[in-house]
């Protein structure tokens, strides 16, 4: 630092001092001229280094101490280190110092506001009312969550969409058939009224009850199956008020991030599926979305040490687990075994391989394994790979396994050679070891049980009809006839089912013992729960052969539904089929609206109405359309209104 101070100030004369003390007069007189010099050389040095410290040398306030918190805003305006004695502490330098300063206290002003601010709100929130404050925080909620749901909108890319062919309509032309069709479709609204009236967002009614209902299938929460379940039915009925009111509820209801443990088939093939077949019908880019969202929640279930899947996982935690009744801690079959068709459909529709590559790894996986006589048995260990107990069925545990096949060869455009085979290969076993001829000359599947047949047959095998038929075309050695003829066979022992009960619905399972045929022995057995197995069948046998029985044999059903089975708040299961007098099982399963109603109205809808060259159905009745990849386009879906 420069001293000017020191050096004569020109022109100004600088008067002589008085630097002693007044009581000592005379050595102001003593001092000589050199002795005054100095001392006014000591004066000025003093002077300037006053001057100095004045304007030169930094002040106190100049040296600024910050916190770590506020790094972010200061450390790139800082010269950390030097000088700085303490860790967290800096130093302010150089030409930015001013905006640093000002910085600084901008940050001041501003937490002193805030903390103002706070004291205020406080203030304010203790004058008022308990529930004014818990309408307050629930409209901070609702802000979040619509937040949230502004996110989740975000569209998925486009893909091109395969062309939908046959989407609604299917007049039968016909006043009888339009008068058929439009009583399914008044059972169609008495089922969704009642279950919008008393079980609104729950899974299934209770319609003698008046309230929701639930299984473990669906998880502890509340996620609306029965809406998602029924969309498609409604879209093709034309009941757009409901299907938009189901929507509704999904876009603002629907939430996968629930701490709740699901079958992962159930929700694959009524949600995943539901949601899919809602989407192509309608084009509303919401239930793509919400099926993709809740697929990446199963995809943990598939973390097992061979890839195949929990049958349950909890879709918060990821967590997964099988039955407890399961042949050793086993996954089931029918179940890991009927992801294919969604799990297609959702690579596609979002260009991630994911979801393929993991049904593919469980086809892989079986078509290693050993089969016993051909047969798959429905258990399979996860963690070792190798079979539980050797049973066998194309009933339950089994039954929708073998239907996967033959329709991922249909959807896939009949390109799906592998799939076809294994199908193939798979019923021509079945053929072999499970169907038989009773006495009476009704041909039944039996159940294979640890070397032995079991002559009993369920409803749920009842289905393997429609398929035997659907997979006609196709078959080897052009056994095309045969198949029809054995789909046929397989309806006219279900109708037998139904027709040999005091109301006309079929038993959960049925004997071919002796002088027992086709009807159920144990009282354990003898329920009908709104199944939809023999209607369906019902329905692929008339579209392949316009044989007026199967709409006979249909309408049957419908007047036996709409007899014992209806209750003033809905449609209600009965646990005994052979008693005249019915006791309801207070039951409006979800299933009954996706299948049950929906194979009736399309029995009494002309073909044209879901064809089935473009259209495959998944177990749960969805449809989900062919992809021939030929035939698709990037435009929006025709079907979009
Ligand atoms: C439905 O959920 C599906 O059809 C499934 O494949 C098995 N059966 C029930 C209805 O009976």
């Amino acid at each position: 630092m420069t001293t000017p101070a020191l050096l004569p100030l020109s022109g100004r004369r600088i008067p002589p001092l008085n630097l002693g003390p007044p009581s000592f007069p005379h050595h102001r007189a003593t001092l000589r001229l050199s002795e005054k010099f100095i001392l006014l050389l000591i004066l000025s040095a003093f002077i300037t280094l006053c001057f100095g410290a004045f304007f030169f040398l930094p002040d106190s306030s100049k040296h600024k101490r910050f916190d770590l918190g506020l790094e972010d805003v200061l450390i790139p305006h800082v010269d950390a280190g030097k000088g700085a004695k303490n860790p967290g502490v800096f130093l302010i330098h150089g030409p930015d110092e001013h905006r640093h300063r000002e910085e600084e206290e901008r940050l001041r002003n501003k937490i002193r506001a805030d903390h103002e601010k706070a004291l205020e709100e406080a203030k304010e929130k203790l004058k008022k009312s308990r529930e004014e404050i818990r309408a307050e925080i629930q409209t901070e909620k609702n802000k979040v969550v619509q937040e949230m749901k502004t996110k989740e909108k975000k569209p998925l890319p486009p893909v091109p969409i395969p062309n939908l062919i046959g989407t609604h309509g299917g007049d039968p032309g016909d006043n009888d058939l339009r008068e058929k069709r439009e009583k399914i479709k008044e059972m169609m609204k008495h089922a969704w009224d009642n279950y919008r009236t008393y079980g609104w967002g729950h899974n299934e009614l209770r319609p003698i009850a008046r309230k929701g209902h639930s299984t473990n299938i669906f998880g502890s929460s509340q996620m609306g199956a029965t809406i998602v379940d029924a969309l498609d039915t409604l879209y093709i009925m034309g009941l757009h008020d409901e299907f938009r009111d189901g929507q509704k509820w999904i876009e603002n209801n629907l939430d996968f991030s629930v701490n709740s443990e699901v079958s992962v088939f159930e929700v694959n093939i009524r949600f995943i599926g539901g949601l899919l077949a809602a989407y192509y019908l309608s084009g509303e880019e919401i239930f793509k979305i919400k099926a993709v969202q809740l697929a990446e929640k199963l995809l943990p279930a598939f973390n097992t040490p061979t890839g195949i899947p929990w049958a349950m996982v909890n879709l918060k935690s990821g967590v997964g687990r099988n039955w407890g009744w399961a042949s050793a801690g086993s996954s089931i079959l029918a179940e890991f075994g009927t992801l294919h068709m969604e799990f297609v459909h959702l690579s596609y529709l979002t260009g991630d391989p994911v979801y393929y590559k993991k049904v593919m790894h469980i086809r892989k996986l079986l078509q290693r394994m050993d089969r016993p006589n051909g047969l798959y048995p429905n258990y399979l260990n996860p963690r070792t790979g190798r079979w539980g107990q050797y049973h066998t069925s194309v009933g339950g545990l089994g039954d929708s396994f073998y239907e996967y096949l033959l329709k991922a060869w249909l959807m896939s455009d009949k390109t799906d050679h592998e799939a076809r085979k294994m199908y193939d290969d798979a019923i021509e076993a079945i053929e072999k070891h499970l169907i038989r001829k009773s006495r009476g000359g009704l041909t039944f599947i039996g159940e294979w049980k640890n070397g032995h047949l079991e002559k009993k047959m369920g409803h749920l095998a009842c289905f393997a009809g429609g398929m035997f038929v659907l997979g006609a075309d196709g078959s080897r050695m052009d056994k095309a006839g045969h198949y029809l003829e054995l789909g046929a066979e397989i309806a006219r022992t279900c109708h037998e089912s139904y027709d040999r009960t005091a109301l006309k619905l079929g038993p959960e399972s049925f004997k071919f013992d002796g002088a027992v045929e086709a009807v159920a022995v144990r009282q354990a057995e003898k329920y009908y729960i709104l199944r939809p197995e023999v209607i369906e069948t019902y329905w692929y046998l008339w579209r392949f052969t316009h044989d007026p029985r199967y709409r006979e044999w249909g309408w049957e059903a419908a007047l036996a539904i709409e007899k014992y089975c209806r209750v003033s708040s809905g449609f209600s299961g009965v646990k005994d089929v052979y008693s005249s007098t019915p006791t309801h099982d207070d039951v409006q399963q979800s299933f009954f609206l996706a299948e049950t109603l929906k194979y009736l109205y399309l029995l009494f809808s002309s073909d044209d109405l879901l064809p089935l060259d473009h259209w495959v159905f998944n177990t749960e009745a969805h449809p989900l359309p062919v992809l021939h990849l030929a035939n698709t386009t990037l435009s929006r879906n025709p079907a979009v209104r």
